[in-house]
């Protein structure tokens, strides 16, 4: 059986956690006097925590001293896991299950490549920690997407050249992570935001069986 390294992404791809992203960011932008909408959102996606705070503040011209900023990071955290708290099966995103199991059954080696440090507890809470061969999250990594670190890492764990990687990701900063690895870019969104994507569907449901045979027997 030919082997490629199929390698996903968490938030926004596996499970809608952007969202909680989203509400828990608008928040603290909310108590900083800072205005933060969906398309602001847009530009912290596949972004670290740190790097997403730093932005915000720029964006809002607002400085903050080092114990200030780290207490803020927290509350955000805070916020975001009492979101992702109660989350279930339920919220992994439609066709998701069908694509791993087809991957499983064709004996392809599976992987995370996520820039979140919850991304563990997540996966555990929707069912998923055991389906993955190789988990690389904001933990494992130094450099933040469009680096290349963190899918490099997962194709080294999983033992697949990154020539033979295939990348699902929701966020620009992820499709050009992928690209400057030298993997297969799958853009999971709009085609508009994810442009320099190689393939872009707007979800799984749209995606064929016969993309995946495709890819795995190319
Ligand atoms: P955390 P992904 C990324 O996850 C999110 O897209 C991004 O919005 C978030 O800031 C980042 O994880 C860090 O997450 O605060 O949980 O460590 O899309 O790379 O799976
Ligand atoms: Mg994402």
């Amino acid at each position: 059986m030919n082997k490629k390294g199929f390698i996903f992404d968490l938030d926004g791809v596996i499970v809608d956690t952007a969202r909680y992203h989203f509400l828990a960011w608008r928040k603290l932008a909310e108590t900083l006097g800072i205005s933060f909408n969906e398309k602001d959102n847009e530009q912290l996606k596949g972004v670290s925590r740190v790097r997403s705070l730093e932005k915000i503040l720029s964006w809002g011209n607002v400085n903050l001293t080092r114990d200030r900023f780290d207490e803020l990071l927290e509350r955000k955290n805070q916020d975001y896991l009492g979101y992702i708290a109660d989350m279930n099966e339920d919220e992994i995103l439609p066709d998701v299950p069908r694509v791993l199991s087809y991957l499983k059954q064709n004996e392809q080696p599976i992987a995370l490549g996520s820039a979140s440090k919850n991304a563990r507890v997540i996966l555990e809470e929707v069912g998923l920690l055991n389906v993955f061969d190789a988990i690389v999250d904001g933990t494992n990594v130094t450099k933040a997407k469009p680096n290349p670190e963190v899918f490099l890492i997962a194709a080294e764990k999983l033992r697949v050249a990154p020539e033979k990687c295939i990348v699902f990701e929701d966020a620009l900063a992820g499709i050009q992570a992928a690209n400057n690895a030298g993997m297969t870019s799958v853009g999971i969104g709009n085609p508009t935001i994810l442009r320099e994507a190689m393939y872009v569907f707007k979800d799984f449901t749209e995606i064929p069986t016969e993309f995946f045979s495709k890819l795995i027997s190319e």
